[in-house]
């Protein structure tokens, strides 16, 4: 899977390139992670907006869109941006519904966000959907000198218990792009396999039920004889009526 995502090319689109006539899938994304790690600084960034310095805790929840191309379909993420404070933590639940992607976000200054991520990982299994991808990044890489958790910590974490793992700053952009590329990317070639299985159960489907069809029509010869020839049965002796 992963050289097959490697060897695609996604292009980001801005609301104004969409086509009209462009055949559009949509994905939903979720991103959940502890307060303050930066999950409302990601959405921002990664659907244009600028970055703010000020602490503005989201309440309740939020969602923003992506575009890109891909081949020739535009793929759009809507991305719901969930409230990291405990209190929220019931209306978070409802958000993973439908979910293809759930991005756990932790602040690489921040050791405490990074020691929650085995809890993280535990609500993000119990409510998620089966089908539903688990990707892990990091936030502030920026503020390199304030680092609490090493890139290799992170990298870790990710290779045992989620898909991929980014480092990124919603300061600079770092990362950010590059990661909803390849969301897009991961989920863009999950539904083409997706159809490519739909299409052989049903060309499955097709044969079992012509073989079902012929070897109902068919009429079973009688077994052998000793000596190899068909035995033919002669009919049964019509039943006498007569009276008693
Ligand atoms: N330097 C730097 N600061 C960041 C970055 N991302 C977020 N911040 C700051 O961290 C604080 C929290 O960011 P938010 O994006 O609001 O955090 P959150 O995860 O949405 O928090 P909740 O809504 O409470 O769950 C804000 O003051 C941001 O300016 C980053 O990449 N670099
Ligand atoms: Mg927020």
């Amino acid at each position: 899977m992963e050289k097959e995502i490697n060897k695609l090319k996604a292009t980001p689109l801005r609301k104004d390139e969409e086509e009209e006539d462009a055949y559009c899938d949509f994905f939903k994304v979720v991103l959940v992670g502890d307060g303050n790690v930066g999950k409302s600084s990601i959405l921002r960034s990664i659907t244009g907006l600028p970055f703010i310095e000020n602490y503005d805790t989201t309440i309740g929840m939020d969602f923003g869109v992506f575009c890109m191309k891909i081949d020739d379909s535009v793929i759009k993420l809507q991305i719901w941006d969930t409230a990291g404070q405990e209190t929220f933590r019931t209306i978070t639940r409802v958000s993973y519904r439908a979910a293809k992607c759930v991005v756990l976000v932790y602040d690489k200054t921040s050791q405490e966000s990074f020691d929650g991520l085995s809890s993280w990982m535990e609500e993000i299994h119990s409510n998620k959907p089966e089908k539903c991808h688990v990707y892990l990044a990091s936030s502030k890489s920026d503020k390199e000198v304030e680092s609490e958790v090493e890139k290799e910590e992170g990298a870790q974490f990710a290779k045992t218990n989620c898909q991929y793992f980014a480092e990124t700053s919603s300061k600079t952009g770092k990362g950010i792009q590059e990661l909803f590329l390849r969301i897009g990317k991961h989920l863009y070639l999950d539904k083409k396999k997706l159809s490519k299985e739909e299409l052989s159960q049903i060309e499955d489907l097709k044969s079992s039920s012509i073989l079902l069809r012929d070897s109902i029509s068919m009429k079973r010869p009688s077994p052998p004889t000793k000596n190899g020839s068909i035995k033919i049965s002669k009919p049964p002796a019509a039943k006498k009526s007569g009276c008693c």
